[in-house]
């Protein structure tokens, strides 16, 4: 039985595909919702007890203030803070922040949720999600392939710089697609995600970069990004104003970035989900961030199995339970 609130139409599929990205509208139903967000308050709470749990907006702070003892007690988990900040100095780049007035929100992360709570699990592999990626996809089976959260509180100066998600993945095809679903109302004025239209199919894979400026990820490989942030007008850019039960769709090879939460009361809570198709291999790319919670590794050229990235939607399933 679906779990959506209304089906994928073919239109849609075909904006993902040309745009690589779309919105659905209304796709998932407030109860969903609202686990959902119960689920990301959760691991919000718990954030200090993930080795990948990050309030960027204290390490930019750390940055700014040369805390370097800070940075260091910070680098025992997935990344390690204190050398990538210390390559982001040499870089001579800026951090990206927005003029917020008393900025004293945060922007929060935290990447493998499924593997940690529950509730979370549940909506990542059994819910609405696998069948949104099933209908853009347009594949026999979907793979989980990973998640992050992404919480900007009011008065949140930190950006997120322009990227592509691809080169942060450990994988190589084209069937791949992020869900990007929010709990909150989002505009501009509160971190709405910007998308570069079609940037999905020029072929190029860019160097990804540390999300709070536009320095690359020490060792990583890929064409430099150019400066979007600055030239915002020669970009075919665009924006979607959301609320609860809209659900945004990017291809993996999009590049899409937000500005900060300069919002006064409206926080910005999201989840984002990925999902692969048949035609994904597993491919190493060695500055992509650690997975601490993966069981195993797969090797160059593999099709994606085993625990880390259960099966979460067959064709053949949907037609035999028709
Ligand atoms: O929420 C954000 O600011 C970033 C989200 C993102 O880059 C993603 O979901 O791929």
């Amino acid at each position: 039985m679906t779990k959506l609130a209304r089906p994928v139409t073919k239109d849609e599929i075909a904006a993902y595909n040309v745009a690589g990205v779309v919105l659905l509208r209304g796709i998932l139903d407030l109860q969903t919702v609202n686990s959902l967000r119960g689920s990301i308050d959760e691991a919000v709470r718990t954030l200090k007890e993930s080795p990948a749990g990050y309030d960027l907006s204290f390490l930019t702070r750390a940055f700014e203030a040369d805390d370097n003892a800070t940075l260091k007690s910070e680098s025992g988990g997935q990344h390690n803070v204190s050398d990538i900040m210390d390559f982001i100095k040499e870089s001579g780049k800026p951090l990206l922040v927005d003029k917020v007035e008393q900025s004293k929100g945060s922007f929060l992360l935290d990447t493998g949720i499924t593997s940690r709570l529950r509730d979370f699990r549940r909506f990542t592999l059994n819910g609405a999600a696998p069948e949104i990626a099933a209908a853009l996809l347009g594949s026999e089976k979907v793979n989980f392939f990973g998640d992050q959260v992404f919480v900007k509180e009011p008065r949140t100066r930190e950006r997120t710089a322009f990227h592509q998600d691809a080169t942060y993945f450990e994988i190589d095809g084209d069937q791949c697609c992020v869900l990007w679903i929010p709990v909150d109302p989002v505009k501009l004025e509160n971190g709405a995600m910007m998308y570069v239209r079609g940037s999905h199919r020029d072929g190029r894979l860019y160097q990804p970069n540390v999300f709070i400026t536009q320095t690359p990820l020490p060792g990583a490989q890929g064409e430099p990004l150019p400066d979007i942030e600055g030239n915002m007008a020669d970009y075919d850019i665009v924006h979607f104003d959301v609320e609860p039960g809209d659900v945004l769709v990017h291809h993996y090879r999009t590049v899409h970035g937000a500005g900060g939460n300069n919002s006064r009361y409206q926080v910005r809570r999201a989840a984002s989900l990925r999902y692969c198709g048949d035609d994904i291999r597993f491919k190493t790319r060695p500055w992509a961030p650690k997975q601490l919670h993966h069981t195993q590794r797969l090797n160059e050229g593999d099709p994606l199995s085993g625990p880390d990235f259960p099966v979460v939607w067959t064709r053949r399933n949907e037609q035999e339970a028709a």
